[in-house]
């Protein structure tokens, strides 16, 4: 795999000050694929100096160019769909097939969709006898995690560069290798020097000294709750915005009325996919008790069915830690029906796709996000104990229902505390609002809603 030794600071790849490397391994046999540089707290503020350089002409550059440079950078993106697959399947081990379907498409789409919103917002508005002007927030320091590698990145990207903000990237340290292959992109795309901006690093080094830098206006993160936290800490401290995705524990809850073999075998596929790496993944399957031994049996048959054609979990220390949780249930009391927290193969680091049943709300694994292929299906008497263990976790990030009848399904929909509801099914939407409730985070990712984390309002009164 093709490995940048610099960091892309103000145009160009540039020496690091770090003289660490970190190694990227396939996570499909363990081997070393490549090394990029351990960027420091100076090439921080380095990258940082570039973007608040770039700053006053990016944010005067009309809407329309901004547009014109994300409609090239969407293009760019199709025109190494290829490479960007195989570079996602390298460092993730998620199978070529879904790195093209998936990792590789979605960003595709909302670098599109940033481009048609850039050249469509409304920056200046007439409220009554006033124009408010929607103004870029500043510099962005951008946060990402390893899984879903490329959409994180232009989940967050995008938006801001149709804002008119400058960008300083530390991606995940697991997945390096595709961030260097989006500024690439940029570069190509014909983006000033200076408007985006890579350095990558160790999160507490590297990712800690972005997050902490005066320079840098608002700080968009994706991963974990706790580094999410301290995170927003820091930034209320410093009085400055902040938008956090962190993780989710969603229900998938299937009412009576439902096609009750297909929601299970969706519901199954959509906590296999990726290998259960998902912020958004239905995590609890919610069945009725009168419904609970068919449904157990149906998602059972569907999880043996994927046997070992998953991917690996991303390190050894995802892999440890989905063991743990699946050995945690064992001895709460769950009963495995599928998988198990042994691997199917030697090499690699794989985890069986795993379901549970007999699973109560007070269990671990009915609780705590486990980021790997574990499903726990739970039993409901009604609709309102169904209602109260869909909302009975600290998160609301997602979730699903199922039911014969779509106004039945909003209707359970409209009650429950979570940002993102599928009903029968749904599709991935690049417009629609992405962004968790509770403490699955603060604020919204993709179509317009995403565009305005990143501005900030100015009122003119006539
Ligand atoms: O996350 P981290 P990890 C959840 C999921 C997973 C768990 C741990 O449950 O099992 O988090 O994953 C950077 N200051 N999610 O350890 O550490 C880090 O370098 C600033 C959910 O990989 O949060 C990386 O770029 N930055 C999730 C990013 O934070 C720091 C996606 C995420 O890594 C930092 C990933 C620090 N002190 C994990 N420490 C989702 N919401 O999709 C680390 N980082």
């Amino acid at each position: 795999m093709k490995a940048h030794d610099g960091m892309y600071i103000d145009g160009a790849w540039r020496d690091a000050d770090g003289r660490d490397a970190i190694d990227v391994v396939n996570p499909a046999d363990g081997q070393v694929i490549g090394q990029v540089p351990a960027g420091t707290a100076l090439d921080v503020d380095t990258a940082v100096r570039a973007a608040r350089a770039a700053l006053p002409g990016w944010s005067a550059t009309p809407p329309a160019e901004r547009a014109a440079r994300l409609s090239a950078l969407r293009d760019v993106l199709v025109a190494r769909k290829d490479e960007i697959a195989e570079t996602i399947t390298a460092e993730l081990g998620s199978p070529l097939k879904f790195s093209q379907s998936v990792h590789a498409a979605a960003p595709i789409a909302v670098a599109g969709s940033y481009a048609e919103l850039a050249a469509t917002y409304a920056f200046e508005e007439k409220v009554g006898n006033s124009v408010v002007h929607h103004e870029p927030i500043g510099v962005v320091g951008a946060i990402t995690p390893w899984n879903y590698p490329l959409h994180q990145i232009v989940a967050k990207v995008a938006p801001a560069l149709a804002a008119g903000c400058t960008i300083v990237l530390k991606p995940a340290e697991d997945a390096p290798l595709t961030a260097q292959l989006f500024a690439e992109a940029v570069h190509e795309a014909g983006v000033p020097a200076g408007v985006f901006n890579l350095v990558t690093g160790l999160g507490p080094v590297a990712g800690q000294a972005l997050a902490e830098h005066p320079g840098v206006d608002l700080v968009s993160f994706t991963g974990s709750t706790a580094v999410g936290r301290r995170i927003g800490a820091a930034a209320g401290a410093a009085v400055k915005r902040v938008a956090l995705e962190l993780g989710g524990k969603s229900a998938n809850v299937i009412l009576p009325s439902a096609d009750l073999a297909k929601a299970v075998n969706v519901g199954v596929a959509n906590v296999m996919s990726n290998s259960g790496q998902t912020c958004s993944a239905w995590t609890r399957m919610l069945v009725h008790r009168d419904q609970y031994d068919e449904a157990v049996a149906l998602a059972a048959e569907a999880a043996a069915k994927y046997g070992d054609r998953i991917g690996p979990l991303v390190n050894a220390k995802q892999q440890e830690r989905v063991r743990g949780y699946i050995e945690k249930g064992v001895a709460e009391g769950a009963r495995l029906v599928a998988g198990g927290p042994e691997a199917p193969r030697e090499e690699g680091f794989y985890v069986s796709p795993t379901v549970f049943a007999d699973v109560t709300e007070d269990m671990t694994i009915a609780q705590e996000e486990i980021f790997g292929p574990v499903l726990s299906i739970l039993r409901y008497d009604d609709e309102e104990e169904a209602l109260r263990i869909a909302n009975g976790t600290v998160y609301g990030l997602a979730g699903a229902v199922w039911a014969g009848d779509e106004a039945e399904a909003v209707a359970f929909a409209r009650r429950m505390d979570t940002g993102q509801v599928d009903i029968n099914g749904g599709r991935f939407n690049p417009l629609a609002p992405f962004g968790g409730y509770k403490q699955s985070g603060v604020g919204r990712e993709l179509g317009l809603h995403g565009l305005t984390e990143y501005l900030q309002t100015k009122s003119l009164q006539f």
